[in-house]
């Protein structure tokens, strides 16, 4: 058989209890539990951050975010953080042979710094391996709110151009602000978003200009799943890598009109569904394509969840009322050292070869790099540093993973978890934040876990084992201390 597709999902700031597959009593999500009927299910994946740019740049680069000191969450108009030069995982699939896509959200910058959104962009992931991109640039509450296709955005009007501003005051006298503007919004925010007004919902930065080229929350969806099919489709003799970067449940939460309502458990739950029917409608599209059976699909989140992140959109009050618990057993959310901030939720499914089994190996997403090489038969050389090659673990085939998780808090202080054992370093901050509420775990005590008997990290055991603290804790500054080699 030939070389496989890959189809990366990443959904984001979704928890590793929403999925009905991890016991998720919320919005049900057949089509990605379906994934598990033939597929690995992970119990011990991660990602390498709390939140999303950190996280997504292990992914694409197989790199620990603290090797790049601009990975903290991006502003929609920074530039990219990922070199023209540097090893990505999209360039091992292209070295195979393979023609790539990204699709969806990026939020890892664009541009060289010099960024005017009315010309062609410099700096894209068409300069990071991939061959053909679709994406939203930051996130669904940051502007621009506007697609860009390859190097450019979708639908310019040369009679009404973008401009882009992450300035404190808003350097735009002619525009709606959430704060000048409250009559106009049909979310109302709990913190920040109060910048631009877009499709009625505030958003973080102004933008003026480009009503062509503005999205509509509502389809966001819908055009990205058009695009991966049709990117799919486009060449049926070459193998292909499709990084899709779905944009739900982040906030703001609007569902297309299908979903609205429909879970019960207000816009979170609602946009969970659209997700999952995205799953559903790829899944669908594969089969019919005669695809499905040597296409390997990964299904996982960037970060953990948030009930609040800052509108009122009830997320808190619907799910505390039906108690579905979105971070399941664990502690904490995104932002947060505790588990629930990078413990995520895992698929791997390729329907040709795998079989349905819950792994407990210990499986990273920055290894999804050397474990792809390792499959292609692609030479790294010095290429993503941190990966590892676990293929064998993410087929199902062992339940030898890695040998450490090593991953960032929102504040860039880290947990280490070997076996068992998490340690969480210790850091300055407040060990609650009340605006998401959200146990970050800070603590300027050292914190030591046992995730067989304590998987919820209520009891530290650090004072009864002092020989694995001071261990974990050296590893932890060894990594730290570590160059970029393999
Ligand atoms: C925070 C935003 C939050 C979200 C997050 C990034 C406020 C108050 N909060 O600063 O809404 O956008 O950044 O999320 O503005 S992430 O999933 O992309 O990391
Ligand atoms: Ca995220």
């Amino acid at each position: 058989m030939s070389n496989p597709n890959v189809i990366l999902l990443i959904a984001d700031d979704l928890g590793y209890g929403d999925l009905s597959c991890y016991g998720g009593v919320g919005a049900p999500t057949p089509n990605i539990d379906a994934l598990c009927e033939q597929g690995v299910r992970f119990a011990d994946g991660y990602s390498t951050s709390a939140v999303c740019t950190p996280a997504r740049y292990s992914v694409l680069t197989g790199e620990y975010p603290f090797r790049n000191p601009d990975t903290h969450i991006l502003p929609g108009d920074a530039p990219c953080i990922i070199g023209k030069e540097q090893g990505t995982l999209p360039k091992i699939f292209q070295k195979a042979g393979y023609r790539t896509a990204a699709i969806g959200k990026w939020h890892l910058g664009l541009g060289s710094g010099d960024l005017d959104w009315n010309r062609p962009i410099s700096h894209t992931p068409n300069d990071v391996g991939f061959d053909y991109s679709y994406i939203f640039p930051a996130t669904n509450d940051r502007v621009p709110c506007v697609y860009v296709k390859d190097r450019l955005v979708e639908n310019l009007d040369e009679n009404d151009p973008i401009e882009v501003s992450y300035a404190r005051e808003c350097p735009y006298d002619d525009i709606p602000t959430s704060e000048r503007n409250p009559e106009l919004l049909r979310m109302r925010h709990s913190n920040g978003h109060n910048n631009s007004i877009v499709n009625d919902v505030g958003r973080i930065g102004f933008m003026r200009g480009g009503e062509k080229a503005v999205w509509r929350d509502e389809d966001l969806a819908e055009r990205f799943l058009a695009e991966a099919e049709g990117f799919i489709k486009a060449d049926p003799d070459k193998p292909f890598f499709l990084y899709y970067a779905l944009h739900q449940p982040h906030v703001p939460r609007v569902p297309n009109e299908r979903f609205a309502g429909k879970s019960g458990l207000g816009p979170r739950g609602d946009v969970i569904m659209e997700m999952d029917d995205c799953v559903g409608q790829l899944t669908a599209f594969l089969e019919k394509e005669g695809l499905l059976d040597n296409t390997i699909l990964i299904f996982t989140s960037d970060n953990g969840p948030v009930l609040d992140d800052g509108y009122m959109d009830d997320a808190e009050r619907r799910n505390t009322m039906m108690q579905h618990r979105p971070a399941g057993p664990l502690r904490g959310g995104k932002y947060s050292k505790f588990e629930g901030g990078a413990r995520i939720p895992l698929i791997l499914s390729w329907k040709s070869h795998t079989r349905p089994a819950v792994s407990h190996a210990l499986v990273s997403q920055v290894d999804f790099a050397a474990s792809f090489a390792s499959m292609l038969g692609v030479d790294l050389g010095d290429w993503a540093p941190d990966s590892r090659n676990i293929l064998d673990a993410l087929l199902g085939e062992s339940i030898q993973g890695r040998d450490e998780i090593f991953a960032e808090a929102v504040n860039k202080s880290h947990f280490l978890r070997r076996g068992k054992w998490t340690y969480m370093e210790p850091s300055a901050g407040p060990a609650h934040d009340y605006v998401t509420n959200t146990e970050l775990g800070n603590s300027l005590d050292h914190q030591l876990y046992n995730m067989d008997y304590d998987i919820g990290q209520r009891t530290n055991v650090a004072e009864l084992h002092p020989h694995l603290v001071e261990e974990m804790s050296a590893r932890i500054a060894e990594i730290r201390a570590s160059s970029r080699t393999r």
